[in-house]
């Protein structure tokens, strides 16, 4: 169950994290994806509609109109995100809002309740969904439940910052199971229910409540790590990317590939690139950059705002730096399907993955597993991303430090074939290691066990 669906016909160009991996978490084993469609209606959504494709059924409903501004727009995106991700000056709040975000999770949890099978298990992802547990306890539902958070979970100094975040706190203690990219996350939660305000439902070491046999822990997403590789290998020969590899012309390619948001730390990479232009000449008319950054959440101003300042930012860099037959920066805001993607990645000679803040980032993951293991090219990653818990062999950069980041370009640029050779090995088996299945079975196992340890207390 996640907020948003990918149907099978929605076509294949989707962004986000969140639906690539419960995609490939599903493909495998199948079962029932459940969520909102992407439509918005006047009224009130009937029942879900069904489609099967393969092992996957989709059961998607429409959203009111109200809803996916108050409960979508407003506290996920304006209120939750920001905080997630330590960017308060993105965060606003209203009850209103709130009060929404509360009523779609138990309209969502009515519209599921009748679809469930006995022997079924239900994972809730994402931080729209919070509430779901009680609310499908409410609903009457005795199955396993359990909840994975995509983004990360944030200290709690920065959580108080949210009136209700005692309420969001007592509804994730009504789950099975609950899972978190890093440690970090893990840590910060445990910290947050252990607080004294949460009273009586303090929690034990484990950031188990007393009582109830909630379980939190660590379940760090990963990639279908074959299917990225064969992607990459067999679209090379495609004609776009045979197009993006002759307009190169030999130079180094620098790619970058985000959804659309101020959380990628997008603005501050464009000046990082401009300042290695500046501080290390010798790269000038060596290197082109491209940045694939689709738009997402386009009702929100914020995001709308950040699509302007990067064309701005291009604008300035090439109108500073390009020459009659090169061009620094290439920014595309558009999305292109993923087998295209793993083939520029393979192309490319660094690979730069610098949010100010992300739960894990998948891009960086499959920047790696995309390249050729005997000639890969050098990942460049934000340490405030997750996944540099795991990715220790690409050059860490603070992504606020321009000059910082600008060294880093120049450090994987410069970087000899064994070193790429031997960092790049060494990822891919962490890759390897915790892969898509991994990820899937660790938290199922997890689930059931956790689900049977309370109906063996009770
Ligand atoms: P996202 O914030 O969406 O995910 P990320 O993990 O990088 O971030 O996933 C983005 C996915 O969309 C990748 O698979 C990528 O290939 C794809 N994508 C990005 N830009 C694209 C484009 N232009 N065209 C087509 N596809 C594009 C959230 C959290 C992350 C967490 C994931 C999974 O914010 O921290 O890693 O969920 O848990």
């Amino acid at each position: 169950m996640s907020n948003r669906v990918a149907r099978p016909k929605g076509g294949a160009k989707s962004a986000g994290g969140l639906a690539v991996g419960v995609l490939a978490a599903l493909q495998e084993h199948g079962g029932v994806w459940f969520g909102w469609n992407g439509n918005t209606i006047r009224g009130e959504p009937g029942d879900p509609t069904l489609e099967t494709d393969g092992p996957i059924t989709y059961a998607t409903i429409d959203l009111n109109a109200r809803a996916y501004e108050l409960y979508y727009n407003g506290f996920s995106n304006q209120a939750l995100w920001p905080i997630c991700h330590y960017l308060l000056g993105f965060f606003r709040y209203d009850r209103r809002e709130f009060d929404e975000y509360r009523r779609v999770n138990a309209l969502f949890a009515r519209k599921l309740a009748p679809l469930l099978k006995p022997d079924d298990v239900i994972w809730v992802h994402d931080y729209h969904l919070i509430p779901m547990a009680s609310e499908l306890r409410r609903a009457g539902v005795t199955q396993p439940i359990g909840f994975f958070l995509h983004v990360p979970f944030p200290d709690v100094e920065v959580l108080r910052v949210l009136p209700v975040y005692q309420q969001l706190l007592r509804a994730l203690c009504s789950y099975d199971v609950v899972g978190f990219h890093t440690q970090r996350d893990l840590r910060s939660f445990r910290e947050a229910i252990t607080e004294r305000e949460i009273g009586s439902e303090r929690a034990d070491r484990r950031g188990s409540r007393p009582g109830t046999p909630m379980v939190a822990d660590v379940f760090p997403i990963g990639l279908d790590v074959d299917d990225c590789q064969h992607q990459a290998q067999e679209t090379g020969e495609q004609e776009n990317v045979q197009r993006m590899v002759r307009h190169l012309h030999g130079r180094d390619l620098i790619i970058g590939v985000d959804r659309l948001d101020y959380s990628k730390g997008l603005e501050e990479r464009f000046n990082a690139y401009e300042r290695l232009l500046e501080n290390y000449p010798a790269n000038r008319n060596h290197v082109s950059y491209i940045q694939i950054a689709p738009t997402t959440r386009s009702g929100i101003r914020q995001y709308t705002e950040i699509r302007e300042t990067l064309e701005q930012q291009a604008g300035r860099i090439n109108g500073r730096f390009a020459d009659i037959d090169w061009v620094p920066i290439r920014y595309l805001n558009r999305a292109f399907d993923r087998p295209t993607l793993m083939a520029f990645f393979r192309e490319a000679s660094v690979g730069l993955v610098t949010p100010v803040r992300d739960g894990m980032n998948l891009v960086a993951k499959e920047f790696i597993a995309a390249q050729d293991p005997d000639d890969p090219g050098v990942l460049v990653l934000s340490r405030l991303a997750g996944a540099a818990d795991e990715l220790t062999g690409a050059v860490l950069v603070n992504p606020y430090d321009i000059d910082g980041v600008a060294d880093g370009i120049h450090t994987a640029l410069s970087m000899s074939r064994e070193e790429r050779v031997s960092r790049h090995a060494d990822m891919l088996r962490m890759l390897r290691e915790n892969d898509i299945t991994a990820w899937r079975t660790r938290f199922m196992n997890a689930l059931l066990a956790a689900h049977e340890r309370r109906a063996a207390a009770n």
